[in-house]
């Protein structure tokens, strides 16, 4: 068993994707040992952007586009997606295979599901030592991935940084996010959909409320993931985070 541990560990030191998701099951399950195989886990200082919004705001075609323009930059990127509802082949998530069907078999990059099985916190236990093993396995950049607004996303943002907010230009729900926990600890707030046409009025309303927040830095990039416009924009957002 140690042996296979050790194995395991020089495969995620080299970047072999199938170690990688090994090791990532094993913590994933919180299996015997998982404490002391993360101890010998060094994580780079490399970006951990969280990425979560209220469903249908466009986060995996947002997500895509990141994908994109890091690929074109040289980059390896790990896209780390926590589904709450645990059933792995519902509508949603398979749409989202065919929106990532063009990087499954990319070399660059690395996408995997993490279901949280309904055990309450069971998965936010692991996920921070799940973000840290693959911060050590060769990659530049991590997305990790939330669906929907809720207390497990709150959680989930604590492990990532920058922590971004996809909203979309729609009355009452800037007010819906202002309740909720991530408007607070949100870094980046993204506004999608922006070639809609109340977009700008969205953009100003929630640039005053922005700036009526008392906290860290935060920035407001505007985007239209259907056709990539800000993307590249909001990729140099998340990295002047990591700039100092
Ligand atoms: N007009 C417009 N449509 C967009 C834009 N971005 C995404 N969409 C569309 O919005 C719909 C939802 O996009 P997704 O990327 O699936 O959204 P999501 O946030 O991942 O949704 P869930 O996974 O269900 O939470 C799709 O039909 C997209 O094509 C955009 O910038 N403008
Ligand atoms: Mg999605």
């Amino acid at each position: 068993m140690l042996y296979a541990i050790q194995d395991i560990i020089q495969g995620v030191a080299k970047g072999d994707f199938l170690a990688i998701s090994k090791s990532i099951t094993h913590l994933e399950n919180q299996e015997q040992g998982s404490a002391e195989f993360v101890k010998n886990i060094t994580p780079n200082k490399i970006p951990v952007a969280g990425i979560t919004g209220p469903p249908g705001a466009g986060k995996s075609t947002l997500i895509a586009g990141l994908i994109r323009v890091l690929v074109d930059q040289g980059k390896k990127v790990a896209v780390l997606s926590v589904d709450p509802s645990s059933i792995l082949h519902n509508g949603a998530l398979l749409g989202d295979r065919i929106r990532m069907r063009d990087w499954y078999l990319n070399p660059s990059v690395y996408i995997r599901s993490l279901a949280s099985r309904g055990h309450l916190g069971g998965l936010i236990k692991s996920i921070g030592d799940i973000v840290k093993l693959v911060q050590a396995s060769g990659f530049d950049f991590v997305i990790l991935e939330t669906v929907g607004v809720g207390q497990s996303e709150v959680q989930v943002a604590k492990v990532a940084f920058p922590t971004i907010l996809v909203l979309v230009p729609e009355a009452g729900d800037e007010i819906q996010m202002m309740k909720s926990g991530l408007f607070e600890v949100a870094n980046i707030f993204v506004v999608n959909k922006s070639d809609r046409p109340e977009a700008q009025k969205f953009v100003n309303h929630l640039r005053q409320s922005l700036s009526e927040r008392v906290g860290p830095r935060t920035e407001l990039v505007q985007t239209t993931a259907s056709t990539g416009d800000g993307v590249a924009e909001l990729v140099g957002v998340i990295n002047s985070f990591y700039e100092n």
